[in-house]
């Protein structure tokens, strides 16, 4: 393919693009036009770069009649666009200076891009991540999902607690996309299964269109795009004229109020599953439309359905689209009269399932009386699946299977459906075999493989943090974005003094810009000589957000008592929302939020320690933080967080880790060494052995002192004065039922902060060794995870 710098316009050339969009696609005279416009102009003249590649890539995958991959789920969690295709494409410079001519800037510019938040966390941003490297590392491949019209709310704290309000990043027009109206596929619901000419015929009773909407993401140095189809619901019958002639207004308009609400928004749950059935039929929407247009796609150049999965693996992010395999089935029988087993094993040969939690709260389950109501022709599939496997393994155990308990077990269905299945860490693979699937791992040795995570280091650190990211290029030269195991190549410059202050001063920069930013967003006055600790993620008692808080607590009650102590300020900052409907997390808020508001007032404490919680943390938010970071907080009860991925991206930007033994922290404590690592915490045997002991946190409350007079304080009211009860909830479960056993690892956490404090005092020191967590995560770059994905799983080759 054409080297990219050829492809680079001029200045004057980009100049006149920019221009040409304000003035014949915005119908805006510069003299008029707003930030608003400059911003479109902008993004219609980077969008035109992609287009580029995008059509050649389409054409060579269709040329040499490649492998594509469909990787199919229901979150993207993509942020702002603008920023990151301009660096991939090399014009991010470029368009500062021309708009610099054009007295616009480029930074505003592209900080008024609305965030596309159409995922919950962790998931959804890795399939953006994902999506990203698919393109650097040229594998042929297609993301499908939900274009939501709401994506995850925004929060917003009234009086420390939480408030959500309806995202609505489409009200603006969406730049980036290219509508596909030809592209639709009608959706049923419900309905009876007759039989016709011995095949199965499902005669829906409730009809959708899926209709498509492309976003091309191109890859670094714009060598090769793919395509991001999102699927819009709309109405089949649009508008019931028969009722408005009657003068029933609102009634006419009902069938497509009813078709809409399908895509319009993301459920705000990344925990919890809850059957209902507009998730089901959200889950099916997206899969029956992907299974309809891969068929599609594969019938224009071939003719036998058998040779399916030499031409196409498809990927399911999680069971969320786990219909993929009934779906399938259904079309290849029901439509194309492939006998059942047949069709099971090509659906098989091109299906892999990751799996992203172990939580039992979050695996999916759904009724066999919803299912078979919304789709009956899938329920029968899914019961065939059912059988054909346990005839096939006769000696599966009872307990074991799809169908149990009148629930469809999802997590069973995309095992089964599926020749991989994959973790998403190491020791969350051995997990899964050992915990959540025993039997069909013995069953089926070898099906599961692990593929830990990664992040895209083109947005996670060239783009976040052009301050690092400009001495790595100074320091080890160009190419180490997509070959991040360069990294290695700065190890011998961190034992020169003159690299470390200049890691140090990158670090320092950073972490003034983002002192700036609090005070501007929160109001409260922080100090960039602080350390600076970061714990941002979703809420969850698994993740542990309120051992963070209680350690806080603790500390802030050392310094009061030992005012003459040298103590080394820090800078205490959290991030992250609660389900609406998760009360203990949304407690657990208000407590962090409460905590704050009594620290940050305090005349004895002062700028040793403050508290920082600003709203609404998103992906942008996470690009301001990062790089800002001295400390990661990675405090998970072992076990439960599958991988973690703002993990890799702290690590990455040079923060410290203090964390357990869970998900991904292993991996990065065995690159990054365990001097450079802060460790603490019971192990995942551990944590099962402890459990066993019905007291373990009463034992362990009882045995830690500081950990009482927290306690004591909370229950107290010091930080909910004019509701002295208010956090006895949180107070109480911590005696009877810390499930998550935060007092027991209190003290080993409260001790390693300790250890945190007096490294950070050795300045130097504590340079070298966040210049060498830098150094060495280059395995986490999210293109080795897709190598491993297309080599493991898929069989697809780079086309680059
Ligand atoms: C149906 C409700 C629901 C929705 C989403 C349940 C569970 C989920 C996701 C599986 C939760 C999730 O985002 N898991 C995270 O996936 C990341 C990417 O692999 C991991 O890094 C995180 O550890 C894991 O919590």
């Amino acid at each position: 393919m054409k080297d990219i710098s050829a492809q680079r316009p001029g200045k004057e050339a980009f100049r006149a693009d920019i221009l040409r969009h304000l003035t014949y696609t915005l119908g805006k005279d510069a003299g008029h036009a707003s930030d608003y416009d400059w911003r479109m102009a902008l993004s219609f003249a980077i969008r035109d770069r992609i287009v580029g590649p995008w059509f050649a890539s389409t054409r060579r995958t269709w040329a040499e009649n490649r492998k594509r991959v469909y990787y199919l789920s229901m979150e993207f969690l993509i942020g702002r666009i603008l920023e990151d295709a301009a660096i991939n494409l090399g014009l991010r410079d470029l368009a500062a200076e021309v708009l610099a001519d054009l007295g616009q800037d480029f930074a505003t510019l592209a900080g008024e891009e609305p965030d596309a938040a159409l995922g919950n966390g962790g998931l959804g941003r890795l399939a953006a991540c994902y999506m990203e490297s698919m393109a650097t590392v040229g594998c042929p491949s297609y993301g499908y999902g939900i274009r939501y019209e709401h994506g995850l709310f925004r929060q917003r704290f009234e009086g420390g607690q939480q408030v959500e309000t309806a995202e609505d990043w489409l009200k603006t027009r969406n730049p980036w996309e290219f509508e596909r109206p030809e592209s639709a596929y009608t959706i049923g619901f419900k309905g009876e299964v007759a039989e016709k000419d011995g095949r199965a015929l499902w005669t829906p009773d409730e009809t959708v269109i899926a209709s498509a909407y492309d976003t091309p993401v191109v890859g670094w140095q714009g060598r090769w795009a793919n395509t991001l189809r999102l699927w819009s619901a709309k109405p089949t019958q649009a508008f019931d004229l028969e009722r408005f002639n009657r003068g029933d207004y609102a009634a006419a308009a009902e069938p497509e109020t009813l078709a809409r609400t399908i895509s319009r928004v993301l459920y705000p749950e990344d925990t919890t599953y809850q059957g209902k059935e507009l998730r089901l039929k959200q889950e099916f929407f997206l899969t029956s439309a992907a299974i309809q247009d891969i068929l599609r796609r594969y019938l224009e150049t071939h003719t036998d359905l058998t040779a399916l999965p030499t031409h196409v693996a498809i990927q399911m992010n999680d069971t969320h689209p786990a219909l993929a395999g009934p779906e399938l089935i259904r079309l290849l029988t029901d439509a194309h009269g492939i006998g059942f087993e047949e069709a099971f094993d090509i659906a098989q040969a091109c299906l892999g399932y990751t799996n992203h939690t172990l939580l039992p709260e979050a695996l999916e389950r759904w009724s066999t009386w919803l299912v078979g109501n919304i789709l009956p022709r899938h329920m029968q599939i899914i019961e065939r699946i059912d059988s054909l496997h346990r005839r096939r393994f006769p000696n599966r155990p009872h307990y074991v299977g799809i169908v149990k308990h009148h629930e469809v077990r999802m997590g069973e269905l995309a095992f089964i459906s599926a020749h991989r299945v994959n973790g998403v860490s190491a020791l969350h693979t051995e997990l899964v075999k050992e915990r959540l699937f025993p039997e069909l791992n013995k069953l089926h040795p070898g099906r599961i493989v692990n593929e830990t995570n990664g992040v895209t280091p083109r947005r996670w650190l060239r783009m976040a943090n052009p301050a690092l990211s400009g001495l790595i290029t100074e320091t080890i030269g160009e190419g180490w974005e997509d070959h991040l195991d360069r990294l290695t190549g700065l190890e011998p410059h961190v034992e020169d003094k003159g690299f470390r202050d200049a890691f140090a001063g990158a670090k320092r920069a950073n972490k003034v810009a983002t002192a700036n930013w609090i005070a501007r967003t929160t109001g409260i006055s922080v100090s960039p000589d602080a350390l600076f600790d970061v714990q941002v993620k979703r809420l969850h008692e698994y993740k542990r957000q309120l051992l963070n808080i209680l350690q806080t607590v603790a500390q802030w009650h050392f310094i009061r008592e030992n005012p003459n102590l040298p103590h080394v300020p820090r800078v205490k900052i959290f991030g992250g929302k609660a389900a609406p409907g998760y009360v203990v997390a949304k407690e657990i808020i208000h407590l962090i939020n409460d905590v704050a508001a009594v620290i940050n007032n305090d005349p004895r404490t002062g700028d040793l320690l403050k508290v920082v919680y600003p709203a609404n943390y998103n992906v942008s938010m996470a690009e301001h933080l990062i790089p800002a970071a001295d400390l990661s907080e990675q405090i998970s009860t072992a076990g439960k967080e599958a991988s973690g991925t703002g993990n890799m991206k702290l690590s990455l930007n040079g923060a410290l880790t203090i964390g357990t033994l869970d998900g991904a922290n292993v991996e990065i404590r065995e690159k990054v060494g365990a001097e450079n690592f802060f460790l603490f915490g019971l192990t995942a045997d551990e944590v099962e052995e402890r459990r066993k002991d019905v007291e373990h946190a009463r034992h362990a409350i009882l045995a830690n002192q500081p950990l009482q007079d927290v306690l004591q304080m909370i229950a107290e009211g010091r930080f909910s004065p004019g509701q002295r009860d208010r956090y006895h909830g949180i107070v109480d479960r911590m005696w009877h039922h810390d499930y998550f056993l935060v007092a027991s690892d209190f003290g080993a956490y409260h001790a390693e902060q300790g250890e945190v404090d007096r490294s950070y005092r050795e300045a130097d020191d504590w340079t070298r060794k966040a210049a060498l967590n830098t150094a060495r995560m280059g395995f986490f770059s999210s293109d080795r995870a897709i190598r491993g994905y297309m080599e493991d799983i898929w069989g697809v080759d780079s086309a680059l």
